[in-house]
């Protein structure tokens, strides 16, 4: 589905008082702004093909309808959501969820939406049907050398479908862990896996990157053979230049500083991906920006001071993604939540004075340091984030003319509503 050009332009005209009236206050208050508003529209939130569904849990799912059928489908509705905030231009595939029968034609339905093909995802948390070996003691940590080599193979073809859609990164998180103390040899399964690993590199084409995404826990409960970061770092470093490590903000134990560990993480060049989401009390997969959002300021803050200080691009230099899942919610509405949390924050992150900052930090001067950042994160930059919006073409509100629009609705009776997203 798209929304006529013109209901946008009737949106945004219908809020366009109100809207310049907070632009105007707040471009007093603040620097930079014609910056910060073309740092806003270059940043681009790679959205996953398998957030286009409700998700659920092990308890149950339960459908909201109208969900995409297929891989066309989940494009339009990636398509709809980056026409509606300019800021979500890439798609993000797993395999084999999303194998594209006609790549040509599927890159040309991305291209027609404005979506470039962000990091492709491989699967050996699962077994698909007609799967040779199964996956239930780990894949390529697995003590069977043949289990082995077939998660090693399968991770080759998802290059292979990359590479025919134009994407130029895998990321590769493996649920390979032990549930019992006694179940695995660490060392042996570092090992198997650092070995799978190398022969996938072997395999990534020169302009690749392969990111090494760590968890701490679920589905195996004892131990994680890519556990945290530094797990992580160990594997990348080993494999060298084109591997680097993927931070999914759902993927530590509680109270992890993850703000610490992404400016370490980019010191030493290593920090590739990104994947966002919140949570309370594990890998909740809720809504960015929901439940700690001044974590993911603090998180944020880091991001831009570290990729400044190494001159990167802030846009094009890591792989944005969100990660999350959507029980209870249209997982469409979800993403606009999402994006437009992730943009905020990015926002204030801007905002930040990186000088008195400094200062404060060299003279020992907590007290300031603390006020510096609060004022960013308490500065209300949502007229800013729509302007950056609007300028370039998308709506001043993206959820209000979702629901206006009766997109859900629409989709429904286009697709029905007992569909599920291929994959969930
Ligand atoms: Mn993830």
């Amino acid at each position: 589905m798209r929304i006529e050009k013109y209901r946008i332009e009737e949106h945004n005209q219908a809020g366009m008082a109100a809207q310049q009236r907070a632009f105007e206050y707040l471009s007093g208050e603040i620097k930079n702004v014609p910056e910060i508003l073309q740092q806003l529209i270059a940043f681009q939130v790679g959205i996953p093909s398998w957030a286009l569904g409700t998700g659920g849990t092990r308890f149950g799912r339960f459908p909201g309808g109208g969900e995409p059928r297929n891989l066309e489908e989940k494009i339009e509705d990636i398509g709809l959501i980056h026409q509606l905030n300019q800021s979500s231009g890439a798609i993000s595939l797993h395999i084999p969820w999303d194998i594209p029968s006609n790549p040509a034609h599927i890159k040309a339905m991305a291209a027609q939406h404005g979506l470039r093909f962000d990091a492709m995802n491989s699967n050996t948390f699962q077994d698909q049907p007609g799967q040779k070996w199964s996956y239930k003691f780990g894949s390529l940590q697995h003590v069977n050398k043949d289990i082995r080599k077939q998660a090693i193979e399968h991770n080759i073809e998802v290059i292979r479908h990359g590479i025919e859609l134009g994407s130029d990164a895998l990321t590769v998180w493996l649920s390979d862990g032990s549930c019992f103390p006694g179940q695995l040899n660490f060392r042996h399964a570092f090992q198997n896996t650092l070995e799978g690993l190398q022969e996938i590199y072997a395999a990534l084409p020169d302009h690749w990157k392969i990111f090494v995404e760590y968890k701490a826990a679920e589905p195996n409960f004892y131990s994680t053979t890519v556990g945290d970061w530094g797990q992580s770092l160990l594997y990348a470093n080993k494999l060298g230049p084109k591997a680097y490590t993927l931070v999914d903000l759902g993927h530590h134990l509680p109270n992890a500083n993850i703000e610490q560990i992404v400016a370490l993480l980019l010191m030493e060049g290593k920090l590739g991906g990104f994947h966002f989401n919140d949570s309370k009390y594990g890998d909740d997969d809720l809504t960015v920006g929901s439940i700690k959002p001044y974590q993911l300021f603090l998180i944020f803050n880091e991001l831009v001071e570290g990729m400044d200080a190494r001159g990167m691009n802030h846009t094009t230099d890591l792989g944005w993604m969100i990660d999350a899942s959507h029980n209870v919610k249209d997982p469409l509405e979800d993403l606009l939540q999402s994006v437009e949390a992730i943009m905020i924050t990015y926002a204030q992150a801007l905002l930040v004075d990186r000088k008195k900052l400094l200062a404060a930090q060299q003279n020992n001067d907590v007290v300031t340091a603390q006020e510096i950042l609060q004022q960013a994160f308490r500065t209300d930059v949502r007229s800013l984030v729509a302007a950056a919006r609007i300028q370039a073409g998308g709506a001043l509100n993206p959820l209000a003319l979702y629901r206006a629009e009766k997109v859900r609705e629409h989709l429904i009776r286009e697709r029905g509503a007992k569909t599920m997203a291929t994959g969930l």
